[in-house]
């Protein structure tokens, strides 16, 4: 099916029973508030989006002005698709109803909008990232109704802003990139069946934080970096870009793994990443593309989620290396 567009690539989807008409209505208007966020960072200090909003999201951290634009845009788009019941954001505290005058839908939606926030203002990737479960109750959706384990996902995807503007989306069979042709404004299905490579020798991890690790952590990475002299007998890349979407965009291009690991600084939280709408819809999209994730314990898929705002460890990436890392903690118990 490469070349064809979104559209058509939903359609054909619909038509093969594996989305129903408002999933389709809803992945378009995602898509749809994809490109205008695109438009926004692309623009970047002509549409004077950069800097600091002066405010704080839920979590504390200072929101910028391109996270609370961002995030206005979703709710937007997303509001009149009519495929809505409910959303929810990292940029927002409780969960957000659809309005009255909207029609509702039998979705929640739930997203960051933009992800990698300390990269807005170097002009380095950032992205999207969203996830899509079925709302089963009847009525206005309540904080309850998202606590779904990742599993459940109906459909989840991210969008990166990066040289091109790309949408890489799963409805649970197979992962699919799509390639913004800014001409048209149009997704067009470039990378059909996305499958990350089993083994890889490259990792990802913010080694700053190597003194607040786990003793399971410090003790893999450094076998990684004592290459083929080392127990692993062969030499290891590091990359981190600091917007998971570009991390985790790279492993799905060409293999890899990324670790935000449980640290003595985020014990606290529970972890540095989100679990509802950053490492799960993360999560599905490598499962799906043959890779794995975990929080070194346990599937990330399985994790029952208690909180809206829950944090959580990641380990997600080539599978044999995830299973490595996995290893690792089982040894050290
Ligand atoms: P954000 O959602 O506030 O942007 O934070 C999440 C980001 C991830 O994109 C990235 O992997 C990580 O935080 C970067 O963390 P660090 O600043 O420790 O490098
Ligand atoms: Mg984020």
């Amino acid at each position: 099916m490469a070349g064809v567009s979104l559209s058509r690539f939903l359609s054909a989807e619909q038509q093969a029973g594996r989305v129903d008409a408002q999933l389709r209505l809803l992945l378009e208007s995602v898509a749809r508030a994809t490109v205008a966020i695109g438009a926004q960072v692309a623009r970047g200090a002509l549409a004077g989006v950069l800097g600091e909003a002066g405010s704080q999201n839920v979590q504390g951290e200072a929101q910028k002005k391109l996270d609370v634009i961002a995030n206005d845009i979703f709710l937007q788009t997303s509001e009149w698709s009519g495929a809505v019941a409910a959303m929810a954001s990292e940029e927002m505290e409780t969960v957000h109803p659809v309005a009255s005058a909207c029609p509702h839908g039998d979705y929640l939606l739930l997203f960051d909008p933009l992800d990698g926030s300390s990269n807005i203002d170097v002009n380095v990737s950032v992205g999207t990232i969203f996830s899509v479960l079925k709302y089963a109750g009847n009525g206005q959706p309540q904080e309850a109704d998202f606590l779904q384990p990742g599993r459940a996902q109906r459909a989840a995807g991210y969008a990166i802003y990066g040289p091109s503007t790309m949408l890489v989306l799963t409805v649970g069979h197979g992962v699919q990139g799509f390639t913004l042709a800014r001409e048209t404004g149009e997704f067009v299905l470039t990378h059909p069946d996305i499958t990350v490579p089993p083994t890889t020798r490259e990792f990802a991890i913010n080694a700053s934080n190597e003194r607040f690790w786990e003793a399971p952590v410090q003790h893999y990475v450094r076998d990684l970096r004592a290459g083929k002299t080392g127990p692993r007998g062969e030499d290891f890349n590091m990359r981190w870009v600091a917007s998971m979407v570009a991390d985790v965009h790279r492993i799905l291009s060409r293999g890899g793994v990324f670790l935000y690991p449980m640290d003595e600084k985020c014990r606290a939280r529970g972890g540095k990443l989100r679990l509802l709408y950053e490492a799960n819809p993360m999560s599905l999209l490598i499962e799906q593309a043959g890779g794995a994730a975990s929080t070194g314990r346990e599937p990330i898929l399985d994790i029952q989620p208690q909180r809206l705002h829950q944090r959580i460890p990641v380990v997600l990436g080539s599978r044999d290396e995830v299973h490595t890392i996995v290893r690792y903690h089982e040894e050290a118990n």
